[in-house]
């Protein structure tokens, strides 16, 4: 497949590429800024919000899908949040449609679903809306844009709302909600090559032992996390914020003093 992958320089599009080649993809990528040294695929330094930069991308390339991994990763105001995940995904569907790209996998986050309480039991795909900032509010809406262009224009579209990604754990939360390097390789694989998943979500985590998202949705989508955040439990020393941080989905984006001005 040659998969464009936005976000290419970021920390997930970094190991995301790298993946994606060693699986024998033929990546693009795509990000603000130039590639990081040593890169041998095509590369657009293009910002993703600009909707002309965006079809000229795919006027210039032959894709088969797209991997969106761009975007702020923490809140800022709910313009910049709207233009970061919103305006981007729907000026790549757009493009999708107009080249008939089938497959959007999109990097949507845990904080759409962030105001769910823990108390509510296993957080399973089915969770409605329930964001805990404005970032959540745009994954939500970036979700809702990828359910319509599904519906009016068949574009399979896999949203994984992903917990932590790092090389490894650093909280009492992130034994929960923790993403390996490997797993989130095996993720993306899995969401471009589910026969015919139409829109879908998933939850973008490990094997972990600890954790309380429904590991079903992306199984049935032939995930297989591998890794286990456990490994790692002997290593967390405990810290004051542990307890409200277990509130929520969301963790620290959920707490009290998180709120922000719109
Ligand atoms: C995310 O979606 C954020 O981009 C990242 O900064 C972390 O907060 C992560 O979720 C998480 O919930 O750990």
């Amino acid at each position: 497949m040659r998969v464009l992958v936005t976000g290419a320089a970021g920390s997930l599009g970094r190991v995301v590429t790298a993946g994606l080649e060693g699986l024998g993809h033929d990546v693009v990528g795509l990000d603000l800024v130039p590639p990081p040294d040593g890169t041998t695929f095509a590369w657009h330094e293009v910002d993703c919000a600009d909707a002309d930069a965006i079809e000229a991308v795919f006027a210039a390339e032959r894709l088969d899908a797209v991997v969106h991994l761009a975007g702020m990763p923490e809140e800022r105001s709910l313009p910049e949040e709207l233009t970061s995940h919103v305006l981007t995904t729907a000026a790549l569907l757009d493009a999708m449609v107009a080249h008939d790209v089938p497959r959007l996998v999109y990097a949507s986050s845990n904080h759409a679903v962030g105001r769910t309480p823990r108390a509510d039991g296993e957080l399973t795909e089915a969770a409605l809306p329930r964001p805990d900032t404005y970032y959540g509010v745009a994954k939500v809406a970036a979700e809702a844009l990828m359910r319509l262009f599904a519906d009016r224009h068949g574009i399979d579209a896999v949203a994984c709302r992903i917990g932590s990604f790092l090389d490894e754990p650093t909280s009492l939360r992130a034994l929960s909600t923790w993403l390996s390097h490997g797993d989130g390789v095996r993720m993306v694989e899995a969401a471009l090559t589910a026969p015919a998943p139409g829109f879908a979500v998933l939850h973008g985590i490990s094997a972990n032992t600890r954790a309380w998202w429904d590991l079903e949705p992306g199984r049935r989508l032939g995930y297989e996390p591998q890794d286990d955040a456990e490994a790692y439990a002997g290593r967390i020393e405990p810290r004051p914020d542990d307890e409200a941080e277990a509130e929520f989905v969301g963790g620290p984006f959920a707490t009290a003093q998180f709120h922000r001005p719109a």
